[in-house]
């Protein structure tokens, strides 16, 4: 396995709630780096990024806030992304809420462009994150990622993305909340939308190996962008979004040791949480396990079925 790279994304203009901004420290002070140093992977920490000079930036939508710091951050964080796998790196971008991923999937997406290998992507999540900044209503840019990815219009005022993912290589999982307009622009496109009530029917195994295997049969690469708001909130309330009905504890760990048995996973995002609103920091302990079990943390250790 590569190198795991750090990276610290204190991000919380994409929403209203503050807070957000402690993540990074809250996984430190957790012990990712121990956790995954003790799993018999390097380590490297680049510590946090910081926000760059602020260019003007405008929006015909109103009720967008804080385009400006958002642009600031996708641009910096596009270019550390790129620069963690440009080294061979497998980044984890410590957030922050989750328009950082408007940065770390533009550098997932600008890396897997130069190598030639087709970038997919796995969006862990109760919420689409469809908007664009044209039809958002709360103007929460961490609620537009998934339509900048993939392509939609509306993103003027961002710089243009690399190389859109196309619709078949995004897999939502977990979704039980989608605002009118993200239904109706998702209707229009070919996402495999894995909402709890496919996941209720059909088990949380089968959905994630087919998406898998489309996966490994192109020899993608696979961006995973793991929301704290996947969780059910009984579970992990350190999040301003909390929606009921998410997945359980060892449906999580299930999740993400499919995922280390696939091996295909080449970088991830850690969002929303919201280290205020923890309990005895139960959520920053429990992202940071799920985390174990990514990278390779078993309750047992019988050789491992071949995926
Ligand atoms: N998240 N759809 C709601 C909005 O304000 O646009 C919620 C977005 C949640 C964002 O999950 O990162
Ligand atoms: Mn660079
Ligand atoms: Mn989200
Ligand atoms: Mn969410």
């Amino acid at each position: 396995m590569p190198n795991t790279i750090l990276i610290g994304a204190p991000i919380d203009e994409g929403q209203r709630r503050p807070g957000c901004v402690m993540g990074p420290a809250a996984y430190r002070v957790a012990g990712i780096a121990q956790a995954i140093h003790d799993l018999g992977h390097g380590v490297e920490d680049w510590g946090d990024l910081a926000l760059p000079a602020l260019q003007a930036a405008t929006c015909p939508n109103p009720a967008v806030h804080s385009l400006a710091e958002v642009l600031g951050w996708t641009e910096v964080l596009a270019d550390r992304v790129d620069d963690a796998l440009s080294q061979g790196g497998l980044p984890i971008v410590l957030g922050g809420d989750h328009s950082l991923a408007l940065g770390s999937v533009a550098g997932a997406a600008a890396y897997a462009a130069r190598v030639d290998r087709p970038l997919f992507l796995l969006w862990l999540d109760a919420h689409s994150d469809f908007h664009t900044p044209l039809t958002t209503q709360s103007g929460n840019l961490h609620g537009t990622p998934v339509a900048y990815i993939a392509g939609r219009e509306g993103f003027e005022a961002f710089p243009a993305f690399p190389k859109p993912i196309p619709a078949e290589r995004i897999c939502l999982y977990g979704i039980r909340s989608v605002d009118p307009a993200e239904h109706a622009a998702l209707l229009k496109h070919d996402i495999a939308i894995n909402d709890m009530r496919v996941l209720d029917e059909r088990g949380i195994v089968a959905p994630l190996r087919e998406f898998l295997d489309l996966v490994r049969d192109a020899g993608g690469m696979l961006h995973v962008s793991l929301d704290v708001d996947f969780l059910d909130p009984s579970i992990a309330p350190a999040v301003g979004t909390t929606v009921p009905g998410g997945t359980t504890f060892r449906e999580a760990h299930l999740v993400m040791e499919l995922l280390h048995e696939s091996a295909l996973v080449t970088s991830l995002d850690l969002v929303e949480l919201n280290p205020f609103l923890d309990e005895r920091s139960r959520t920053a302990k429990l992202m940071v396990e799920l985390v174990g079990s990514l990278m390779g943390r078993k309750v047992f250790d019988r050789p491992t079925r071949s995926f």
